[in-house]
Formats: C-alpha cells, sequence, structure tokens
C-alpha cells in the first residue's frame, strides 16, 4: 500500500449522525486518509442518512425489522458491508447489540465509540447514570468492538467534567462535541496503519500497548 491510498470503510448509524459528520469532514479535510464506501442505517428515518447523501456518499437501509432473527439481520448487515469493499467498520451511533458471529467476522477490524469512561456505564443511558451517581466527571471511549457489550480494547478517552445543574442532554451535548475530537482521530490511526488489535487482545498504536 502507497501513502496515497485511502482506507475504504463503512460507518453504521442509527441517528443523527453527527459523529458521521465529524468523519465526513475530516475525510474532506484531508486529516483522516480513508474513503467512506457506504453509510448503513438500520432506521430510515436516521438523519445521518441525509448528511451522507449531501456528501456523495452511498447509503443503505438494513432494517433490523425486517429479520426474523437477530441472526439473520447480521447475516444480511455482513453481505452489505463486504460487497461494498470496506476494510473497517464504524460504529457511530449504531443502536443494535450485534451477535458474536459477526463480531468474530470484523473482529480488530470494527471500532465503536460510546458515550462513557468505560469500564464505567457499559450499556444505555450512560449521560443520567453517571449524572445519578454523582460522578465528577464523564466522557466517551473509542474501543475495538469485542462480542461482550462495551467490553472491547480501549484505544482513546476523552473526558469532560459533570457541573451543578447538569441535566442529562446538557452534558450529552459537551461530550458530543469530545466524541468528534477522538473518533476521527481513532480511525486515522487505524488508516495510517498505526492501530491495531493484537494477539493479546491489547490495543496498540504504533506497536505499543494502549494504556488508558
Ligand atoms: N455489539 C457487540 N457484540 N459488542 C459491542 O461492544 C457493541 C455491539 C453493538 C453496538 C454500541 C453500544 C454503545 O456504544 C455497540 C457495541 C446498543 C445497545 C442496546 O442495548 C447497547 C450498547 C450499544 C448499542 N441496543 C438494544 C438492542 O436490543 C436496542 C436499543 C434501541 O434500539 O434503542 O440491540 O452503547
Ligand atoms: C453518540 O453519543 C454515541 O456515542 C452514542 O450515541 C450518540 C450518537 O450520536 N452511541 C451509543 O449510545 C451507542 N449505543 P450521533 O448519531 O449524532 O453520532
Amino acid at each position: 500500500m502507497t501513502g496515497s491510498d485511502k482506507l475504504p470503510l463503512v460507518v453504521l448509524i442509527s441517528g443523527s449522525g453527527s459523529n458521521l459528520q465529524a468523519l465526513i469532514d475530516a475525510c474532506q479535510a484531508g486529516t483522516l486518509p480513508a474513503e467512506i464506501r457506504l453509510v448503513i442505517s438500520n432506521k430510515a428515518s436516521a438523519y445521518g442518512l441525509v448528511r451522507a447523501r449531501d456528501a456523495g456518499i452511498p447509503t443503505q437501509v438494513v432494517a433490523h425489522t425486517d429479520y426474523a432473527s437477530r441472526d439473520d439481520y447480521d447475516t444480511a448487515l455482513a453481505q452489505v458491508i463486504d460487497q461494498s469493499g470496506a476494510r473497517l467498520v464504524v460504529l457511530a451511533g449504531f443502536m443494535r447489540i450485534l451477535t458474536d458471529g459477526f463480531v468474530r467476522r470484523y473482529l480488530g477490524r470494527m471500532l465503536n465509540i460510546h458515550p462513557s469512561l468505560l469500564p464505567k456505564y457499559r450499556g444505555l443511558d450512560t449521560h443520567a447514570r453517571a449524572i445519578a451517581a454523582g460522578d465528577k466527571e464523564h466522557g466517551c471511549t473509542v474501543h475495538f468492538v469485542t462480542p461482550e457489550l462495551d467490553a472491547g480494547p480501549i484505544v482513546l478517552q476523552a473526558r469532560v467534567p459533570i457541573e451543578p445543574g447538569d441535566t442529562p442532554e446538557s452534558l450529552a451535548t459537551r461530550v458530543l462535541a469530545q466524541e468528534h475530537r477522538i473518533y476521527p482521530q481513532a480511525v486515522a490511526w487505524f488508516a495510517e496503519g498505526r492501530l491495531a488489535l493484537g494477539d493479546n487482545g491489547v490495543a496498540q498504536l504504533d506497536g505499543l500497548p494502549i494504556q488508558p
């Protein structure tokens, strides 16, 4: 691969797609040497599909409601992803839990951004849970996706102070701003060949283990 080659990737979304927008912007700015081949949503109403079309990126809706089981859904999803020629799968606000078989197929080449300082607050409603716990800080985490939910090796985190009077919405807005900074950075590392999931299950940057 020569230095001018761009990494083909696919982005999976379910909603607003502001993280998708940050990735699109980084590709256009030249700071992310990648080509978004396809944006896939499990929901036809996701605003991120509009963002993709506005950027001239092909889109496809693969609706989970069209499939009888999670296995059937993930098989269809994998077919669409593999047809796109993507070498990296980027989950960006994708709200469906993925089966073990699907995750193993893309092990070491699938990333997620999660709105908490993992290992704290796996799963949903993370902002409300951090406020309810009286935490002083919150944040977001980019991690390799493994079968266990939100438990994969950590690549990059950003911290956000929790202010008095924060609501889940106000906190989420500040966390999102950090997501838009760290996700393009982590994807760029992968595209540059600097980031990998080691055989030992530890994320590596430039061959050195990442310890958050
Ligand atoms: N799949 C696996 N196997 N491992 C991970 O680490 C995954 C994953 C799929 C998605 C993103 C994750 C997040 O960042 C993610 C990580 C959805 C749910 C969920 O409960 C939880 C975590 C994440 C994504 N989804 C419900 C479900 O039944 C549906 C919720 C809804 O539609 O609103 O799939 O937070
Ligand atoms: C982001 O905060 C992302 O971390 C979170 O959903 C939001 C999506 O925003 N992801 C999850 O909760 C995954 N379960 P976006 O659609 O504007 O990128």
